[in-house]
């Protein structure tokens, strides 16, 4: 489907660029927020009275309007089934539904289209790869190793895998700033570790795991890798054979794409191993009362009516931030995390929690003033949206010492103003809970 918004936007970056137009001042010289914040529906809302300073990335990004385009033009022009219909409109839905594998492949730069499979999200993603890759491997005795800063999609699968076979989970240990202990890593790649599970970005602290290295080591004795992507595609150049994981998964909505639609990047001789995770239509090549063949790679995967409509909307989504590049993205969320970081450090009473070396564009932190939530609801009356609570990492909370932080997120139509707002709030706190 063709995704006119995402290109005009590309253009009229490239306008702006080649006339010199003036940067405004929280931007990198080639990346002008004002225009990409303008893309954004949303963000002309009012909240409270008060602008729109939408904190809470992490959760779900907001969609630019090329997407909603895309979803609803699916809907006005081309909405059929896909795979089946020998009729115009569903051979359109599926060209579109199948454009979009097309681009995904291409975006984390998998080898072939039979290795990306549509799922839900980064949690069905780590399900599947759960129960059809590990289970049937799996004895007692033997080892899943995962790391104290995952979400819970990337803990609870494993205990109930582990309760199913008789397998331990064993978890690699973190220093107060909330980086990996390399030192355990390596000493919990034991013969017994059969799989690593690991989240490339914690969504708590932004710590930037060095997955690289680690997928290396981990190959070195033969263990196969899981990453959760979810933080990590929509801020990081992410390359799937470069990092040689046997796994990633992501969610479309955390990536300015729509919520329901996410993405198992698995490597072919893997997914072959594999037995399918559900049954049903689409997911076959011939069924009796007897036997079923199953369809070839990656349908084999995606049993039933797939999102083909989310699916289009996340090809839109991958061509809209490509059209606007990782790298300067990464830049102007970089450049807003160190402002951010250093308006924070000068609030009293105010304890930054994730103090990583490299880090992605998330602040958690703590107040003397007031709890987490006291503080999410006074900055929401001034319009600023963060989260606050265990952020589905309760164990990581545990290894804090903390019940609960505040945290800001960030994505690439975030500004100054929005930090400034944060900011202006949180003095706010201090004076009503003082
Ligand atoms: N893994 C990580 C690292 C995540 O941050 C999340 C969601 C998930 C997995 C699950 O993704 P889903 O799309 O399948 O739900 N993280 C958050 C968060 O930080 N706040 O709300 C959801």
């Amino acid at each position: 489907m063709h995704c006119r918004t995402a290109k005009e936007i590309s253009m009229n970056i490239s306008h702006s660029l080649a006339t010199g137009s003036p940067a405004p001042r929280d931007n990198s010289p080639q990346f002008d927020v004002s225009a990409i914040r303008s893309q954004f529906p949303i963000l002309e809302r009012r909240i409270h009275g008060y602008p729109l300073a939408y904190l809470d990335n992490a959760a779900t990004s907001q969609k630019p309007g090329a997407v909603i385009d895309a979803i609803q033009r699916f809907y006005l022009q081309h909405n059929a089934n896909v795979h089946r219909g020998v009729y115009q409109l569903s051979e359109e839905a599926t060209r579109d539904y199948e454009a979009s594998r097309d681009k995904v492949r291409q975006f984390i730069n998998a080898r072939e289209r039979a290795e990306i499979i549509f799922v839900r999200g980064t949690t069905e993603a780590i399900n599947l790869v759960a129960h059809s890759f590990a289970k049937p491997f799996l004895s007692p005795g033997d080892e899943i190793l995962i790391s104290t800063l995952e979400h819970h999609s990337n803990i609870v699968p494993w205990q109930i895998i582990c309760q199913q076979t008789g397998a331990r989970l064993r978890v690699i240990p973190i220093s107060d700033a909330g980086e990996i202990d390399a030192a355990a890593f390596d000493a919990l790649l034991s013969p017994t570790c059969r799989l690593l599970s690991l989240t490339h970005v914690s969504n708590t602290l932004g710590t930037i795991n060095p997955i690289q290295q680690m997928i290396r080591q981990a190959h070195q004795h033969g263990i196969p890798v899981l990453i959760d992507g979810a933080q990590a595609v929509p801020h990081l150049k992410v390359d799937v054979q470069a990092l040689d994981a046997d796994f990633y998964a992501f969610s479309g909505h955390k990536v300015y794409g729509p919520t329901g639609i996410g993405v198992l990047y698995g490597k072919r001789e893997r997914l072959e191993t594999m037995q399918p995770y559900q049954g049903g239509g689409d997911m076959i090549s011939e069924v009796t009362f007897e036997h079923t063949e199953y369809n070839e790679l990656p349908y084999r995967f995606e049993a039933g009516t797939p999102n083909i409509a989310g699916a289009i909307g996340l090809g839109c989504a991958l061509d809209y931030i490509q059209a606007i590049g990782l790298a300067q993205i990464a830049h102007h969320e970089q450049a807003l995390l160190a402002y951010a970081t250093r308006a924070l450090s000068t609030i009293e009473g105010l304890r930054l929690i994730g103090t990583a070396s490299d880090k992605a564009g998330i602040l958690s932190f703590v107040m003397d003033a007031a709890h987490a939530h006291d503080i999410s609801t006074v900055l929401d009356q001034a319009g600023v949206a963060i989260r606050a609570g265990h952020h589905c990492t309760m164990p990581l909370m545990a290894r804090l010492g903390v019940a609960a932080t505040a945290r800001a997120s960030l994505a690439l139509y975030n500004n100054r103003a929005d930090i400034d707002a944060l900011v202006a709030g949180l003095h706010e706190v201090k004076r009503m809970f003082k």
